[in-house]
């Protein structure tokens, strides 16, 4: 495997990459590289090489559908080239500009969400915010620029602190940010409007996966009547769900949360919580702001989904 993709793997472990949407980025990145560099003089080699680099991208954060889809997507479509035309030197080339051209379309998909996310977001405001996610800071940059006038309570997020990111960047893009601690979070929720997280998966019932933490919130959420939103490319989907899997929760390891514990205390750390569709008024996706009942449909179709085989 190529130094810069094993430098990438090891980034996306320790979090030095964080948030599913640049994961996933990171790891078709990781696979352009990969196959710029390869030195295999067949197809069937090539491909092998590349499916095991996928895998290993695929093991590096367990809880991850929007990675695991693209990368389902980039063997789909070596497996079909070599079909079509079994060229090692075409099969590179097109393979390279396909995944570029996948990154740049997640870019337009993005671009489409911020814009509805940014005109849901109420004048005169307060947003809750939890974790760090590229997604909800890019709608809440949009809307600054729309001139919306909202303040952010950013929760700092145990234990790993991704709300200070969260703050540094919304505070550096011009927007009144306060960092608070997770506990805090039902003392400021009476003053809030709206709540605004990211997702790491979606399941086919509509539930959120996200950041160990937001489904506390959105239960607070729920008991002061203010309205909780996730900000979601359909990629998050997770597909093996329709078929009764389970989405695994990411446990991390506890020196994260006690770096040296007294003798017989139990630490756990997982790294991400389920928040069921009822505590969720919508997600704000690259096609349109839609409740949970409605991932299922879009995300299959978006997916190339078949349900009755
Ligand atoms: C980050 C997190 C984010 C989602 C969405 O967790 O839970 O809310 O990944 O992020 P971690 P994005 O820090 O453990 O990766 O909107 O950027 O995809």
């Amino acid at each position: 495997m190529h130094r810069d993709v094993q430098t990438i793997i090891r980034d996306i472990k320790s979090l030095k990459i964080q948030g599913a949407r640049n994961v996933a980025k990171a790891s078709l990145k990781a696979l352009i590289i990969e196959s710029e560099n390869s030195k295999q003089k067949n197809l069937k080699d090539f491909q092998k090489q590349l499916f095991n680099t996928s895998d290993f991208l695929a093991a590096s954060r367990p809880t991850e559908p929007m990675m695991r889809n693209l990368l389902e997507e980039a063997k789909h479509f070596i497996k079909e080239e070599i079909k079509a035309k079994p060229d090692l030197s075409h099969l590179k080339n097109d393979f390279i500009a396909h995944e570029k051209s996948i990154l740049k379309r997640i870019g337009e998909d993005k671009e489409r969400l911020s814009e509805y996310g940014a005109k849901s977001i109420p004048n005169n405001s307060l947003i809750l915010t939890h974790c760090h996610s590229s997604t909800a800071t890019g709608i809440l940059i949009k809307a600054k620029k729309m001139k919306k006038k909202f303040e952010v309570v950013a929760c700092e997020t145990r234990p790993r602190f991704q709300g200070r990111v969260t703050a540094a960047e919304l505070a550096g893009a011009g927007i009144d940010t306060t960092l608070v601690v997770d506990g805090a979070a039902n003392m400021f929720m009476k003053k809030a409007d709206m709540c605004l997280v990211g997702a790491d998966s979606i399941t086919a019932r509509g539930d959120l996966i996200n950041k160990v933490g937001t489904s506390m919130i959105a239960h607070i959420a729920k008991m002061h009547d203010v309205s909780f939103f996730s900000a979601a490319e359909l990629l998050k989907f997770s597909p093996f769900t329709i078929f009764g899997e389970r989405e695994k929760i990411e446990e991390r390891n506890p020196k994260e949360v006690w770096e040296n514990p007294p003798k017989k205390v139990k630490i756990r750390n997982p790294s991400f919580d389920v928040t069921a569709s009822q505590y969720i008024n919508g997600f704000i996706t690259e096609a349109g702001v839609i409740p949970p009942q409605s991932i299922f449909r879009l995300a299959s179709e978006k997916l190339g989904i078949k349900i009755i085989r």
